[in-house]
């Protein structure tokens, strides 16, 4: 098909515990779970992700450990190590984004990439372009699932049908095709609450929501309706957008397995998203200014507060002394928590980063 872009969307498998297997080799083909020993600190804490093998029983990302112990009383548990997954990523995507014209980061375990101009928009060469990637990805003792699709909606949704170690292909002319009996939950933005009222529509797929008329989606949805009801019928034009400068931000967010009220799990997970925004700055060499918590409570009313330091730093301890600050009133609301986010903005680099800038720009 002339004039159709080729789009991968590369998402690391199990990713932080991945990275473990790679320090601890001893540990592989064991349900690993990366999250606070239930036995070693009162039950609290939650799972940041787990093994397939641990999987296996249930074991899902956000669950109390407590119950993941339960699910599996043969799991190992280990603590997060945030500086290991920063660095694992900027190894592994360095190496990604060489496959790409144009690479666009998703986060620290996923990319999106471009690949029209160096595959000539050929989808054989594309499938073993993405085979190839796979390999590079292997090579650092890591495995992802890659979706290939006409853009970044359809690879996005491709790349989690077959994890792990996946390759899904999904060309032009199969596009509605191969949408049509997925969830529609697997529409990136469709969260339980847009899911919710699709399903009462009695539309629980992406074909279903193809089909269902576009004006009454408009009413009910707003502005979203047309985002959604072109991603259903595979249609999706945004970018894969080059990153240039400093990020807008950072962050990092959780929704709980279930809506909790108990301060303490609310207060270990704020402890967990510090520490994994944090070494995100040293390994891009940036500052923040402002701390930034998001709250959003069981009825899904949702709250975000910042507050700004005079200076810029790199330090984590006002991160944590004012995301702690800001989190107190939210405690004492009385509401079950759904989800926390941390997020730092106003963000520059702490010096010059290309010689050719420092040379060019003058002192610093
Ligand atoms: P994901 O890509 O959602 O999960 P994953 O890589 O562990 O597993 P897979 O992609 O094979 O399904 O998230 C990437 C990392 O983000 C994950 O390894 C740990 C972290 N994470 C959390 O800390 N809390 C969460 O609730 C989720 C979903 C992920
Ligand atoms: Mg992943």
């Amino acid at each position: 098909m002339a004039g159709s872009r080729i789009v991968f969307h590369a998402d690391m498998d199990a990713f932080y515990a991945a990275c473990e297997l790679k320090m601890h080799p001893e540990w592989r083909g064991k349900p690993l779970i990366v999250g606070p020993d239930p036995r070693e600190t009162r039950g609290r804490g939650v799972v940041l992700t787990a093994t397939y093998e641990a999987r296996q029983f249930g074991v899902r990302s956000a669950m109390p450990v407590s119950q993941a112990l339960r699910l599996c009383k043969d799991a190992l548990f280990t603590p997060p190590d945030f500086g290991l997954y920063v660095r694992t990523s900027r190894e592994v995507f360095g190496a990604v984004r060489t496959f790409s014209d144009a690479f666009e980061s998703g986060g620290i375990d996923e990319a999106f990439l471009d690949v029209t101009a160096r595959t000539s928009g050929d989808w054989d060469r594309a499938r073993a372009l993405a085979a190839e990637l796979k390999d590079a990805v292997r090579s650092q003792g890591l495995t992802c699932s890659v979706g290939v699709a006409p853009n970044k909606a359809v690879a996005k949704i491709a790349s989690d049908f077959q994890k792990p170690d996946g390759l899904t292909v999904v060309e032009p002319d199969v596009v509605e095709a191969f949408l049509a009996p997925i969830p529609v939950n697997r529409i990136q933005g469709v969260g339980r609450k847009t899911n919710e009222r699709l399903e009462v529509l009695g539309i629980r797929t992406i074909g279903d929501l193809a089909a269902y008329p576009r004006v009454r989606l408009d009413e009910l949805f707003g502005a979203w309706a047309e985002h959604m009801g072109n991603v259903a019928r595979g249609i999706d034009d945004s970018p894969v957008q080059a990153w240039t400068g400093p990020p807008k931000s950072i962050g990092s967010e959780t929704t709980f397995h279930e809506d909790t009220r108990d301060s303490e799990t609310v207060r270990a997970v704020l402890e967990d998203l510090i520490d994994s925004v944090h070494p995100q700055l040293e390994e891009d060499g940036l500052v923040y200014r402002t701390v930034g918590i998001k709250v959003r409570f069981e009825d899904f009313e949702t709250h975000t507060a910042a507050k700004s330091l005079r200076v810029h730093t790199q330090d984590k301890e006002p991160i944590a002394e004012q995301a702690r600050a800001l989190l107190r009133p939210f405690l004492a609301d009385g509401r079950r928590i759904r989800l926390l986010g941390v997020r730092l903005s106003n963000l520059k680099y702490e010096k010059p980063r290309a010689t050719s800038l420092s040379r060019f720009d003058g002192p610093s």
